[in-house]
């Protein structure tokens, strides 16, 4: 098998999520053979192995048409089928933006959305949960000849008549360049999909890497989700330019608009310039090639603005026929290996960092809830011992002393309890107005009456003021909610003070909760709307008009989308918050009762004195294992967390 660093990086990365998630089950497994799991830890715990699980890295190759892209996917991913998987051609090939991945659940398959889909209601992401949606062609695995042969689908157009074009969105009537594509009797080839799905067992794939193959601006400019989700959504996206056509106004055009925008501290974005066997020359000199390709690369940086060492000169087509020929200094001279070891660096380290702290997060708060438990517990039982050795030799005046004053505490307990109940009114009643800000009918209220103020205007104005109106109330909704946020807390900060006070119970730091990367998000879809917008306005159509509302729809859907997010995350932290005291509540009932259980016993026969301290004794131990147990199996975790970030590499088998 062709190795390149990019494809170890992958694996590494992979074994090193496998280990976290063998030993996150390990914890999970664990607290549920002591009886220690509430539910509260199950769910995180389950969670985070539904996310270790389902983890993708998801690469995506943007650029004008026939740059190569399909070209450069082929070499990095598929060399080792020893021909070109994904159809590469002159002109205009891949004709929809399609999706590369691994679902075992499914046949290997290619799946194709029609285009006529772009006349009904309901964004890919809708299309993708309807299996009804798409045409299916099997893929064979056995033979590579009719493997591609099936993917040339990919490359399917069709004709229609210009109104089709535009009621799709695909061509804007006024443009000189629609005028030039259209053929001879006045209809206009397209695509005949909108959208493909590639399920294909490649060893990559199946551990979790997407890639993203793209047409060019055409099909990027029409398909708002492109732009609103899976570029950004993306961890790496590679934009391409050839040497054979130079930096054009469209790669331009593409680069400001769709991909410059979309860099987040997370995101690795590298560009590259394909193509350079065409500035090899046998009647120059090394050095004068060389020469020629920094020249290019320079040039293409500072159209770009970008440092000309973010810019990777390689020879897709080059690299691919080195690696199934096993021809290293050819593979050299591509100068795919730079790139690869380019995007592993960017790519891999940061994707670690991400899953490993919210892997470890979750992980905390479980071993730290679960602790304070333990020690609660533990001390607890300090206590009883204390106590009985106290009594050693006492008469009984002392013990029926004892009894009262076990009797008092457990009544006094049970008065907080009531202020404790009458608080959990209140908060009630705070997280109902939390709801009703974030909820997510509050938000599909909002949409459809943004959708209807749409529709009555006809003027480029009153879309954007309905839009800018949508955006005041969400952004209104989430300053409310994140007020409502910090009263909830520091109520219940003050009822763990209390408890904390007066009854000795640990205290507890209720977990802090922001809405803040929500509003971050929703200003980043503003801020692309905005931009899409002023675009868009110049050109104002009645097509445009419907484009505007699809595009609406679509960033719709993504808001929905952050808003289920922000939900589930507030209901976690909701409980969150609660479950200790709970917890705790439950905890301290019972060891009151066990205390006045213990005395009155001793009160009625001194002489099980000893036993009874025995069992106490016996119990303590039982506990401090357990607690030995658990930092033990944190320091596991804390170890295949740590070990990769530290460029120690995990065995599989770990
Ligand atoms: N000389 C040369 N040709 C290349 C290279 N990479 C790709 N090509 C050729 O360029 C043409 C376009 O390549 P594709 O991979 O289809 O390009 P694409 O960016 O996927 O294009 P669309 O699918 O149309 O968007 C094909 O004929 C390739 O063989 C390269 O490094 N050198
Ligand atoms: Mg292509």
């Amino acid at each position: 098998m062709t190795t390149s660093t990019l494809v170890d990086e992958f694996e590494h990365y992979s074994a090193w999520r496998d280990a976290l998630f063998v030993r996150v089950e390990a914890l999970r497994a664990w607290l549920a053979a002591q009886e220690l799991d509430d539910g509260e830890s199950d769910l995180r715990l389950g969670q985070l192995l539904g996310r270790l699980q389902e983890d993708t890295l998801n690469v995506a190759f943007v650029a004008e048409f026939s740059r190569g892209k399909s070209e450069l996917i082929n070499a990095i991913f598929f060399s080792d089928y020893r021909q070109r998987v994904l159809p590469s051609s002159a002109g205009r090939t891949t004709m929809c933006p399609t999706e590369l991945y691994f679902d075992p659940r499914r046949r290997p398959s290619l799946r194709l959305l029609p285009i006529e889909s772009k006349a009904q209601e309901g964004s890919i992401a809708d299309f993708k949960r309807d299996p009804d949606a798409w045409t299916e062609f099997p893929l064979n695995l056995d033979s590579a000849e009719e493997m591609s042969g099936t993917l040339t689908r990919l490359a399917d157009t069709q004709a229609v008549d210009a109104a089709t074009a535009e009621a799709y969105g695909l061509i804007n009537p006024l443009d000189e360049e629609t005028a030039r594509t259209l053929n001879r009797d006045g209809s206009i080839d397209i695509p005949r999909w909108r959208h493909a799905l590639i399920n294909f067992p490649h060893p990559l794939l199946k551990q979790g890497l997407v890639i993203l193959d793209t047409p060019g601006l055409n099909a990027i400019g029409t398909e708002p989700e492109l732009t609103l989700s899976m570029l950004p959504s993306a961890h790496a996206v590679l934009f391409l330019l050839a040497a054979d056509t130079g930096v054009t106004k469209s790669d331009i055009e593409i680069w400001r608009h769709h991909i410059a925008p979309v860099h987040g501290a997370s995101r690795a974005r590298l560009a590259v310039l394909n193509k350079i066997d065409g500035l090899w020359d046998e009647l120059k000199t090394d050095a004068q090639v060389e020469a020629e390709i920094a020249k290019q690369v320079a040039a293409s940086a500072t159209l770009l603005d970008l440092p000309a060492s973010q810019v990777y000169p390689v020879s897709a087509q080059k690299a691919l026929v080195a690696k199934v020929r096993h021809d290293e200094p050819l593979l050299a001279k591509s100068r795919l290996p730079e790139l690869e070891v380019a995007l592993s660096q960017e790519l891999i380290p940061c994707k670690q960092a991400l899953v490993g702290e919210s892997a470890q997060a979750a992980v905390e708060d479980v071993v730290v809830r679960t602790t304070e438990l333990l020690e609660s517990r533990l001390a607890t039982i300090q206590d009883q011992i204390d106590e009985l050795e106290g009594l050693r030799g006492k008469n009984r005046d002392v013990i029926q002393h004892m009894m009262t004053k076990a009797n008092e505490d457990k009544q006094q307990f049970e008065r907080g309890l009531e202020q404790f109940n009458a608080l959990r009114n209140v908060f009630a009643a705070q997280v109902d107005t939390l709801r009703r800000r974030l909820g997510m009918e509050t938000l599909r209220e909002t949409v459809k009456q943004t959708r209807l103020s749409m529709e009555k205007s006809r003027f480029s104005s009153g879309l954007r003021e309905s839009m800018a109106q949508f955006f005041r109330q969400l952004n209104d909704n989430l300053d409310t909610a994140a007020t409502t946020i910090q009263e909830i807390r520091s109520m219940m900060t003050a009822m763990y003070q209390k408890f904390s006070d007066e009854h000795g119970l640990a205290m507890v730091n209720p977990p802090d909760h922001s809405l803040g990367k929500y509003r971050k998000e929703t200003a980043r879809l503003e801020r692309i709307f905005d931009e899409r917008f002023n675009t868009l306005f110049s050109m104002m159509t009645v097509g445009q008009t419907q484009l505007t509302q699809r595009f609406f729809e679509t960033l719709a859907s993504k808001v929905v989308q952050v808003f289920e997010i922000a939900n589930s995350e507030t209901e976690s932290w909701l409980k969150a918050l609660i479950a200790p005291m709970e917890t705790q509540v439950r905890e301290h009932k019972i060891q009151l009762k066990r205390r006045l259980d213990s005395v009155s016993r001793i009160h009625t026969a001194t002489e099980t004195l000893d036993e009874r301290i025995a069992e106490l004794d016996t119990a303590m131990g039982t506990v401090s294992d357990q607690i030995e147990q658990l930092a033990r199996i944190n320091a596991r975790i804390a170890d295949a967390l740590t070990d990769n970030l530290d460029g120690t590499r995990l065995a599989k088998t770990a």
